[in-house]
């Protein structure tokens, strides 16, 4: 009889644990998609957001990676989140530009001084302000990762003073805002979804292309680029992206999840990043690429040179969103 109480009783108790979690998760796999390779620090925040997914829902949802723009480049992959046929895609900011327009913010040049910079802006106020406006366009922001400091890699020259920029054929996002910004420096600038990079500097199509050290290295462009130069012209930021209709359909306990997911993995992510960010650039090097800075002088004659580009986009990114972002800047450097 005592044994038969005891046993009831725990199975009640199991059974009170167990049943409000088997009523709010359903089993889930999870597409998600990115344009980098699975050795890009990407891959690292995947694995740690696929790990805390496992913990919080015992294991009944599965996250089914898919890398190298195996399902297309950024815009094709975010496009599929919006219609609902795919749950959710790491993208850079860059070209999602026309869905929304107030991204552009990130591309403007030298706009953010350090990655400490860019993290208080992504995870305070000025994030969440863009993660309202990306639900109008179906898409749930879930985390800013870091893609980080953009640099220029090229098979013609050193890139050391702003007359090098000179009818170098340079690789651009598509993005108006980058176009504009190394039509100004006076290269010849074509945007180009990501995927088809590698193959377009191989075959000469173009001569340059600018990403962060840590994809330099991942995409393996040091075997088609003999010169990176530090430009350091722009800090954009990976976002993670969710399905707005798929999403609609999760309760409220598997959205919290979600989002907590995509912030362990956005730590480990950038963790990651700015570890493996010195080693890639060394890596680099190994592998045959010239370095070099660019030395105080000339930066400053090239950030002069591409001001202009702040008042040209200003309308199209929003002259409110701008100054949202100027305030926020001022403030976290106790201006
Ligand atoms: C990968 C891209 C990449 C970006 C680019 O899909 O296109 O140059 O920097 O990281 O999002």
């Amino acid at each position: 009889m005592k044994t038969y109480l005891a046993l009831t009783a725990t199975t009640a108790l199991a059974a009170l644990v167990a049943l409000p979690a088997a009523a709010e998760i359903s089993s889930r796999t999870i597409t998600i998609s990115n344009g980098i390779a699975e050795t890009h620090p990407v891959g690292n925040g995947v694995a740690a957001m696929e790990e805390c997914l496992t913990e919080r829902t015992d294991g009944a949802w599965e996250l089914n990676a898919f890398w190298s723009s195996a399902l297309g480049d950024d815009l094709t992959a975010t496009q599929a989140l919006r219609s609902g046929t795919q749950e959710m895609v790491i993208s850079s900011s860059s070209p999602l530009v026309g869905i929304e327009p107030a991204l552009g913010v990130f591309d403007l040049p030298f706009l953010f001084n350090d990655a400490a910079e860019a993290d208080a802006v992504l995870d305070g106020d000025f994030g969440d302000f863009i993660a309202e406006k990306m639900e109008e366009s179906d898409l749930v922001n879930l985390a800013f990762w870091e893609n980080g400091f953009r640099n220029l890699t090229n098979s013609v020259r050193p890139v050391t003073s702003l007359e090098d920029f000179q009818g170098m054929r340079v690789r651009v996002m598509q993005n108006n805002i980058f176009l504009d910004t190394f039509q100004t420096l006076g290269a010849n600038a074509t945007p180009m979804a990501f995927g088809e990079v590698f193959t377009a500097l191989e075959t000469r199509a173009i001569d340059a292309q600018e990403n962060p050290y840590v994809t330099i290295d991942t995409s393996q462009f040091y075997e088609v680029q003999d010169y990176l130069s530090a430009t350091q012209h722009a800090y954009t930021p990976f976002m993670v992206l969710f399905s707005k209709p798929m999403f609609d359909t999760y309760s409220e306990e598997e959205q919290q999840i979600l989002r907590d997911c995509a912030v362990v993995g956005r730590d480990e992510q950038r963790r990651v990043s700015r570890e493996l960010s010195d080693r890639s650039l060394a890596k680099v090097q190994e592998e045959g690429m010239a370095f070099n800075e660019i030395d105080t002088d000339q930066m400053t004659r090239i950030r002069e040179e591409v001001a202009g580009v702040y008042d040209r986009h200003a309308e199209t990114i929003g002259a409110d969103v701008i100054e949202r972002m100027q305030a926020e800047l001022a403030r976290i450097r106790g201006e």
